[in-house]
């Protein structure tokens, strides 16, 4: 009986495979996605919705697997691994991808937002077209943008931020991209960049003073617990992306890369929302934890002082020219 039974199981087992391997798709099997963030997180949530959905509308051309966690190394290894064919999709912050597509640095230019709102109308406009398209050269493509909130600053000096005076004499933790180092010294703060992953024991160890993150990275990176003051200067807004390898996609059917586009654009819908919800659950984790928060009442004095930032983009980038006027057209 137990050997009948075994070999009928076996036999199941056999017939499953080969029809796994047949209906294994003839292209694009195999996807790798980059995720530097856990699962449950809201990019997270909105890559596995992604590449489910653009496999189940290509009846499985499309498949492929997201590596949560950042296993895959940072999100600088990661830009050049895609460039390279070794990832073929991501959920990328704009603010780093501005080293290899320079009309992104205009994400990056601090207060260029008026609220997520406003970023929202941006992106899902003219100017979000006008992005996608110049990223195409640099062999990387955004499907579709997810939101990432609001930055602002945190330190574990026990220093209460609320005007520019107050970033002086500390070392804040920025991306990999020159524009934040220039953002914090015309606050009057230092500023090094630092891979995401070292930021934690930066802050207890002491290397750096801060960091700025909007309140899910605060929480899920556990810098909270290592950074226990948190003020809200809300300085940059800075989208990220379900990014694919131009090269992947262009090897789909014109059908195909249509269906994978709408499971982008359906799987940011959810993004959108798991961040929503995400935002308060961080904020009341960090608050319970006993980090101390405050509202910068006069973020003007802040605004006033990127006279200089923004100078030297538009000098090193002067195709921000026209993206700024753009940004600033859109209500
Ligand atoms: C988070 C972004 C992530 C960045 C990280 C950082 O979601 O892509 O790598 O900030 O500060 O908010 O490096």
């Amino acid at each position: 009986m137990i050997k009948a039974l075994s070999k009928k199981v076996v036999a199941t087992a056999i017939l499953a495979a080969s029809v796994a391997l047949i209906s294994a798709p003839a292209s694009a099997a195999g996807w790798k996605g980059w995720n530097i963030h856990s699962a449950d997180y809201p990019v997270g949530i909105g890559m596995e919705k992604f590449i489910e959905l653009a496999s189940a509308n290509t009846d499985g051309r499309v498949s492929g697997k997201t590596y949560h966690g950042g296993v895959l190394g940072s999100q600088t290894d990661a830009i050049s691994q895609m460039q390279l064919g070794g990832i073929e999709f991501a959920g990328f912050s704009l603010g780093p991808l501005g080293n290899a597509v320079p009309e992104l640095n205009v994400l990056s230019l601090p207060f260029i937002f008026k609220d997520m709102d406003h970023m929202h109308r941006v992106m899902d406009g003219a100017v979000g077209a006008t992005l996608s398209e110049a990223m195409r050269k640099s062999g990387i493509m955004a499907l579709s943008w997810y939101d990432a909130g609001a930055r602002s600053f945190y330190n574990n000096k026990g220093v209460v931020i609320n005007k520019p005076a107050d970033l002086k004499g500390l070392k804040f933790r920025v991306m990999g991209n020159p524009m934040y180092v220039s953002m914090v010294e015309a606050l009057g703060g230092n500023a090094t960049p630092m891979a995401y992953s070292e930021v934690y024991s930066g802050l207890k160890t002491g290397v750096i003073d801060g960091a700025e993150n909007n309140w899910p990275s605060f929480e899920s990176s556990g810098h909270y617990e290592v950074a226990g003051n948190y003020s809200l200067s809300q300085h940059l807004i800075i989208p990220e992306c379900i990014c694919v390898s131009v090269s992947a996609f262009d090897k789909l059917s014109d059908e195909d890369q249509k269906s994978v586009k709408e499971a982008a654009l359906a799987s940011a819908v959810l993004q959108r929302s798991a961040w929503a919800e995400r935002v308060q659950v961080s904020k009341a984790i960090a608050l319970k934890s006993g980090v101390k928060f405050n509202v910068i009442a006069d973020k003007g004095a802040f605004q006033s002082l990127m006279g200089p930032v923004y100078k030297e983009a538009v000098q090193k980038y002067p195709v921000l020219k026209d993206l700024i006027a753009s940004i600033k057209s859109v209500d």
